[in-house]
């Protein structure tokens, strides 16, 4: 069979975790030497290592099969991805690198809203989905491409204003700088080509997403167990956040009692487990959970 051939960023802030999602999948690679292809140890699986820019062209000629990819990537290098012409498919969002691409101007001059931008000159790494937004408001101004520190132009004279990804927003506070408007919500996306695969590649790549989505799943989720007498069950799963219908065993040594058991699909917090306690639970366990087939 033909090896499914997954591009990933070789360093940078997408790189640890793409590699750690692909590991609690249960891939397996010996990538020590960082070269540009390595083969899994476990499956028919190849790694390349590249640089994101570089990733949704890979993925759109078929150089690799499926990539990791932040949206913001896609969107300027392809196209708008939510378009059915567009080559490259989001097949997953993956709940990482998550950022936003915004528009920012400087704290020293009044904005007055969108109609500012007008006749400005903006420096951005991302020209496309800049362009595509000003045309899309009808508002004529300049994208500069600058491909780094793009933060920095507005005080050396090189733009006006600034189109740029914002995590936490110190980088523009630290400039002078404030965000305005949101152009995109981005995060790390898996993504594949309208190409169709060989048929194992494909049952492959099904067995890999279930493997994906049962790893994201349980990445919020915990097993949550308790004892309670059976008097208090309807009451305790009222507390249950987001469960299915928790199971209810009967307690050998004292039958006034069950255990309860239940899949919470997000964090229990210290303050649920204390209502379960008034409610009647004791000896309230919260385990995470690893891994889950639906
Ligand atoms: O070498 P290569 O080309 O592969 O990497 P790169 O330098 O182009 O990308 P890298 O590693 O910096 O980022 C990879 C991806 O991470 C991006 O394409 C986004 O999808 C995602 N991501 C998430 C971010 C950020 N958060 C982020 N904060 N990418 C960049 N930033 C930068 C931003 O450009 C700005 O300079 O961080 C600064 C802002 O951060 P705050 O926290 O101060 O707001
Ligand atoms: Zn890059």
């Amino acid at each position: 069979m033909k090896n499914l051939r997954i591009a990933i960023q070789k360093s940078g802030r997408l790189s640890e975790k793409c590699l750690s999602l692909l590991n609690r999948c249960g891939l397996q690679f010996d990538n020590r030497k960082r070269t540009l292809i390595s083969r899994a140890k476990n499956h028919p699986v190849e790694l390349m290592l590249v640089r994101d820019d570089d990733i949704p062209h890979y993925v759109r000629d078929g150089v690799c099969d499926i990539g990791i990819v932040g949206l913001n990537e896609l969107e300027e290098k392809i196209g708008c991805s939510k378009s059915p012409d567009n080559p490259v498919k989001v097949i997953r969002s993956l709940g990482f690198g998550s950022c936003r691409l915004s528009l920012a101007w400087p704290k020293s001059v009044p904005f007055e809203g969108l109609e500012s931008f007008s006749g400005k000159r903006i420096a951005t790494s991302y020209p496309n989905i800049l362009e595509r937004y000003l045309e899309s408001k009808s508002i004529a101004a300049e994208a500069v491409e600058i491909s780094g520190s793009v933060e920095v132009t507005p005080s050396i004279g090189v733009a006006d204003a600034i189109c740029d990804l914002v995590s936490t927003g110190a980088t523009l506070d630290s400039n002078g700088l404030k965000e305005v408007i949101t152009i995109l919500e981005s995060e790390a996306v898996l993504v594949r080509s309208n190409q169709t695969l060989e048929s194992e590649q494909e049952d492959f790549l099904t067995r890999l997403l279930q493997r994906i989505d049962g790893t994201l799943l349980a990445q919020n989720a915990n097993y949550i167990m308790m004892n309670a007498p059976k008097s208090s069950i309807d009451e305790i799963a009222q507390y249950l956040p987001g469960m299915e219908t928790p199971t209810v065993v009967p307690l050998s040594t004292d039958s006034s009692k069950v255990a309860i058991h239940a899949v919470a699909q997000e964090d229990v917090v210290w303050e649920t487990m204390e209502q379960l306690k008034r409610a009647g639970a004791s000896s309230i366990l919260v385990l995470p959970i690893e891994k889950i087939i639906e």
